[in-house]
């Protein structure tokens, strides 16, 4: 009887277009608090969805900036662990046999690219790039902490800043969801990893999936609201699953 690793590993080492995506789950071992647990300490009063939206911005840039720049330090702190760095060599396994792998993250850490992932799609923008409100020119903070908040705009006297992030009822940038409809277009495998898969539209790319006869994969300690529904689903932290995974894939 194969285990769900072996079945994918042997999907992975046979399918022509993979599809990925990640969420804060895959970052928590790289000591990122993940979207919903990362109220914590000071900013446990705070509920993440009120303050990570234009409105919270308008009311309070202050205090959303000092959040912003808090997880932005807490990013450029982080390190890549192993459920980041497996993502990166299977994506080089499955190019390099001739397959097309898009990773799609919610993630907003950057750290799958510092792993080394070449096809990374930030769905919902970074941390690490901010922009001046009055011009939209974007700029990358040094890695101190910043001097005040809001931020000054370095491009236009009297304008402030924000994270090139996208907030709830903000559209996700046409580019990414361009390019994930493309992934999606030719996806025989789809795997969604590190998420509670609550956020849109994010959350529906598996339904997109399944549609197309896709085998699903979910890897999560936690169930969630598709864990029902993939394929295979495999009740494990990324960190560990996806190293089992590489390794089994040298096999096929
Ligand atoms: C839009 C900003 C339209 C950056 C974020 C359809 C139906 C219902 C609602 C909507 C809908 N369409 C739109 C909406 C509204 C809304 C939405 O989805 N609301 C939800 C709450 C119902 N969506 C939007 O507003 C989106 N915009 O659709 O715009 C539009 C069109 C035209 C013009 C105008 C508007 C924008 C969504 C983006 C919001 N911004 N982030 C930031 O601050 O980070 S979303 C935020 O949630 C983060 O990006 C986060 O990544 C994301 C998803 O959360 P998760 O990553 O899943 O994290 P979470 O903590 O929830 O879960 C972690 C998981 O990891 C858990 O399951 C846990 O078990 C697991 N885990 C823990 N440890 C590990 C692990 N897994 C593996 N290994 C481990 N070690």
């Amino acid at each position: 009887m194969k285990t769900a690793i072996q079945h994918i590993s042997q999907a992975l080492s046979t399918c022509s277009g993979v599809v990925v995506v990640t969420g804060a789950g895959v970052s928590a071992e790289s000591r990122i608090p993940t979207f919903r647990d990362s109220m914590t300490g000071l900013w446990a009063r705070f509920d993440p969805q009120t303050l990570a939206t234009p409105e919270a911005f308008e009311a309070d840039p202050e205090t959303v900036t000092r959040w912003y720049d808090h997880r932005r330090l807490g990013c450029l702190a982080a390190e890549p662990n192993p459920g980041h760095l497996a993502l990166a060599e299977i994506e080089r396994r499955v190019t390099a046999r001739g397959g097309s792998f898009t990773l799609l993250t919610q993630n907003v850490d950057g750290l799958h690219t510092r792993a080394g992932s070449s096809n990374v799609v930030e769905l919902h923008g970074s941390v690490a790039r901010w922009r001046c409100c009055a011009t939209g020119r974007e700029f990358e903070p040094g890695p101190e902490a910043m001097g005040e908040f809001p931020p000054a705009s370095p491009f236009e006297a009297g304008a402030i800043a924000r994270p090139c992030v996208v907030w709830f009822g903000e559209a996700l940038p046409t580019e990414a969801l361009d390019a994930a409809e493309r992934a999606l277009d030719t996806c025989d495998l789809f795997l969604s990893i590190g998420t509670s898969s609550v956020v849109w539209p994010a959350a529906g790319f598996v339904l997109a999936a399944t549609a197309r006869g896709a085998p699903t994969v979910e890897i999560n300690p936690e169930p969630t609201d598709i864990s029902q529904r993939v394929t295979w689903s495999v009740r494990a932290k990324s960190g560990e699953a996806l190293p089992a995974i590489l390794e089994r894939m040298s096999f096929h």
